[in-house]
């Protein structure tokens, strides 16, 4: 804990300090060692990851898609285990977790037809469902949001909404949504129990959707909000949330912000670039085995952030190219999780220093 708190001062000063442009030295040293690197799993047109037991062996496999329509999935210490040949081009991924196997899912595209497919870590068909039209699925979410113990999959397409499908792959609803969808989260923003969904894109408001399907607001003055994550950061049973921005006029600017459940801005750090299409700049992550996740943000100039639940800044690293996502790794070694770092060409695994002890 000493180390955590002496580490936080330290990224405060290194915060203050590049502030004004005139910081101490030795706080960019010192937060720079926050992080050390496990592995580097280096690869080829990397664009989109995910993180899950996959092969239920007790640790995390990390799955990443490439651009030639495979998913390469690696072991926990970074050795490949297999290459999975899709036979479409896939956008966007996630794990059905609670799927006895677990399942891959992936917003796909083939011949022009855009679906929602999920396959075994095999690669052989579990289902698939066409989309009807329309672009791209931008983002994929797998959660239980009607609370039966199955967890459905919702598949976003950047300019057609939102679609709901069930367990085996059958559509339960529909959402026509306006702007050019990017993200989308789904986590208990206000505690009654039943998720909602976070929808943000490109110069359109974040919309709150329900669980069964219905836009329940907007939030206006989240319009340059293109990425949003919602997660139980301290285990209340109410979801955290947190925005990225994207100014394409002004990308230095770009920040990270946290936002409570109407909206409203809790907390901001600058955290700077661009957010690429299909990439996941923002995860919750518990780095320091305390029990309580953090956020983890990237900055498309390949620095990570790692920001507590009110916005304290814990850490900051550059891992020294553009990170398209950040995504956290359990594993057997301890309570702490790891934090993969994914660039085109490479996929890091960070660990915090001192990170095992409560
Ligand atoms: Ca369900
Ligand atoms: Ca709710
Ligand atoms: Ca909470
Ligand atoms: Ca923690």
């Amino acid at each position: 804990m000493a180390l955590i708190l002496a580490a936080t001062s330290a990224s405060r000063e290194h915060e203050a300090g590049a502030a004004h442009a005139h910081g101490p030295p030795t706080a960019s040293t010192r937060t720079h060692s926050m992080l050390t690197m496990l592995w580097d799993a280096g690869g080829r047109n990397y664009t989109a990851a995910a993180t899950w037991d996959i092969d239920e062996n007790g640790d995390d496999e990390l799955l990443v898609l490439q651009d030639d329509d495979v998913v390469v999935i690696f072991d926990a210490d970074g050795g490949p285990q297999r290459s999975v040949l899709l036979g479409q081009t896939a956008r966007s991924l996630d794990v059905a977790k609670q799927r006895n196997p677990p399942a891959m899912i992936l917003g796909s595209r083939r011949y022009g037809q855009r679906s929602v497919a999920a396959y075994d870590r095999a690669g052989d068909d579990v289902w698939y469902y066409p989309l009807p039209r329309g672009y791209d699925v931008a983002a994929c979410a797998v959660a239980d949001i009607d609370g039966d113990g199955v967890e459905e999959t919702i598949a976003a397409q950047s300019d057609m909404g939102l679609s709901c499908l069930d367990a085996d792959g059958r559509l339960r609803w529909e959402l026509p949504l306006p702007g050019l969808i990017a993200s989308l989260a789904v986590g208990d923003i206000d505690g009654d129990g039943r998720p909602e969904i976070l929808v943000a894109g490109h110069d359109t408001p974040v919309t709150v959707v329900s669980w069964q399907g219905h836009a329940l607001r907007t939030w206006d003055i989240w319009a340059s909000a293109c990425y949003v994550a919602a997660a139980d950061l301290d285990g209340d049973g109410r979801a955290e949330i947190a925005v990225k921005t994207a100014t394409f006029r002004e990308p230095e600017n770009a920040f990270v912000a946290g936002v409570d459940s109407s909206g409203q801005f809790i907390w901001r750090r600058p955290v700077p670039g661009l957010v690429r299409a299909l990439a996941r700049p923002l995860t919750a992550v518990d780095i320091n085995g305390d029990g309580v996740r953090e956020w983890a943000a990237v900055g498309s100039d390949g620095s990570v952030h790692l920001i507590g639940k009110n916005g304290e800044l814990l850490g900051r690293q550059n891992v020294g190219e553009p990170v398209i996502g950040v995504y956290p790794m359990r594993t057997r070694a301890g309570a702490a999780e790891w934090l993969v770092a994914v660039s085109p060409t490479s996929a890091k695994c960070l660990q915090f220093r001192g990170g095992a002890g409560r």
